[in-house]
């Protein structure tokens, strides 16, 4: 399905009155709004192929309905994301879940959707049907190199397919690790690891990045291979220039200081990119902004620092995606919310008068510091995104579009009440 222009238009009538008072409020307060604008305006957030489903958890799964059932769905899905908020311009696919059957088809409707593809993410965590050998005790790390061996045909693979629908990135996320004491030699999984992903990064076209994602724990609860920062870093540095690490925000260890992480590897050249979600536990994979937005303002501050100081374009500098799973939420309208959390701590961080900031860390005034912080963080810039996505030709509440044009209904009517798509 798709939503025509003029019913975002008519809904956006009705509210345009009250959005011009609230923009022309707190834009009075913003001397640089107009940049602002343009910078949220460029800026688009990829969205995973499997996300568009009900994830679930291991106790259970309660699908919402309607949910995508082919590649073709989930690219039509996330179009209708794109048309309300026109900041989803992105679908990032997962092999072997997402394997297109014509390239040339598939390409064409996300161009028609206007949509391009982000990084190809590879999947070496579970055993497939007919596949050789498992993967139970690992991947890249295995003691047997047959496996090691078959798990890198297929990160090469994964590119190749990418290179087909014209990505330019590959994100290698392992489960590898072990869960307990004396299951495995550390620094011989390392090495194996190392060696696997330096055969993959061999397989890399030239304009290609690579993504090195870390996790601290689960699917194995003792030890991650590649579990921290500090890891991914490392494997980075050994590959080579083509190679970052990527933050996943729920991969860390309880009250870990992302924005530091951030920071250091900004500082370094060694930040690939980014996996958005929220989480209170773990890798809970929650709506972005759900549980601490501050969290994640304090972390787009560093990003807009540390990008505007290496001179980078904060749109196409590093690899922006969300990495959620909605459980009991329509995973379309969770999305939304997604995004929306993003483009608001994104807008908020614009907001940061840098030059006060930085005086007063010269001048060791902590309170002041703090005090231009959260000025910007406690400034409602939700009329200034607003208005970036209406002169991007948005809708000014795409959730109220969403619901008032019944999409889910007309999904689930047309794909079905049990309709369940691939993903976790
Ligand atoms: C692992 O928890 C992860 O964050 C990786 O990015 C995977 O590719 C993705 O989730 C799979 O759902
Ligand atoms: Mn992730
Ligand atoms: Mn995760």
């Amino acid at each position: 399905m798709q939503i025509e222009k003029y019913k975002i238009a008519d809904n956006n009538d009705k509210q345009i009155a009250a959005h011009k008072r609230a923009f022309g409020f707190v834009s009075e307060g913003v001397n640089n709004v107009e940049e602002v604008l343009q910078k949220l305006k460029d800026f688009q957030v990829a969205i995973p192929s499997w996300a568009l489903g009900t994830g679930g958890t291991r106790f259970g799964r309660f699908s919402g309905g309607g949910e995508p059932r082919s590649l073709e769905e989930k690219i039509e899905d996330i179009g209708l994301l794109h048309a309300l908020n026109q900041s989803s311009g992105a679908i990032s696919l997962h092999i072997p879940w997402d394997i297109p059957e014509n390239y040339a088809n598939i390409k064409a409707l996300a161009a028609q959707n206007g949509l391009r593809f982000d990084a190809m993410n590879s999947n070496t965590f579970q055993d497939q049907p007919g596949q050789e050998h498992s993967y139970k005790f690992g991947s890249l790390q295995h003691v047997d190199k047959a496996v090691r061996q078959q798990a890198i045909d297929h990160n090469i693979e994964v590119i190749r397919h990418g290179i087909e629908l014209g990505s330019d990135s590959l994100t290698v996320w392992l489960s590898d690790g072990s869960s307990f004491p004396g299951q495995l030699n550390f620094r011989k999984a390392h090495q194996r690891t190392l060696e696997g992903l330096q055969e993959i990064y061999k397989a890399l076209p030239d304009n290609w990045k690579m993504f090195v994602e870390y996790k601290a724990f689960e699917p194995n609860f003792y030890s991650m291979t590649v579990g921290d920062w500090g890891q991914s870093f490392l494997y980075a540095n050994k590959l080579g220039d083509k190679a970052y690490t990527l933050v996943d925000l729920g991969h860390h260890l309880p009250n870990a200081n992302i924005e530091q992480i951030v920071a250091l590897l900004l500082g370094e050249g060694k930040l690939g990119g980014f996996h958005f979600n929220d989480s209170k536990y773990g890798d809970d994979d929650l709506t972005v902004g759900s549980i601490n937005p501050y969290q994640l303002f304090l972390i787009f501050n560093e990003l807009v620092e540390g990008m505007d100081a290496r001179g980078m374009n904060h749109a196409t500098g590093l690899g922006w995606m969300i990495d959620a799973s909605h459980n009991i939420k329509d995973p379309l309208e969770d999305l939304l919310q997604s995004v929306e959390a993003i483009k608001i701590a994104y807008a908020q961080a614009l907001l940061v008068d840098t030059k006060a900031l930085q005086q007063a860390q010269t001048d060791n005034d902590i309170v002041k510091a703090q005090e231009i912080l959260q000025h910007a963080y406690r400034t409602d810039v939700r009329p200034i995104v607003a208005e970036a996505r209406l002169r991007s030709g948005g809708a000014l509440s795409p959730l109220s579009v969403y619901r008032g044009e019944k999409v889910r209904e007309q999904l689930i009517k047309s794909r079905g009440q049990k309709a369940v798509s691939t993903g976790l």
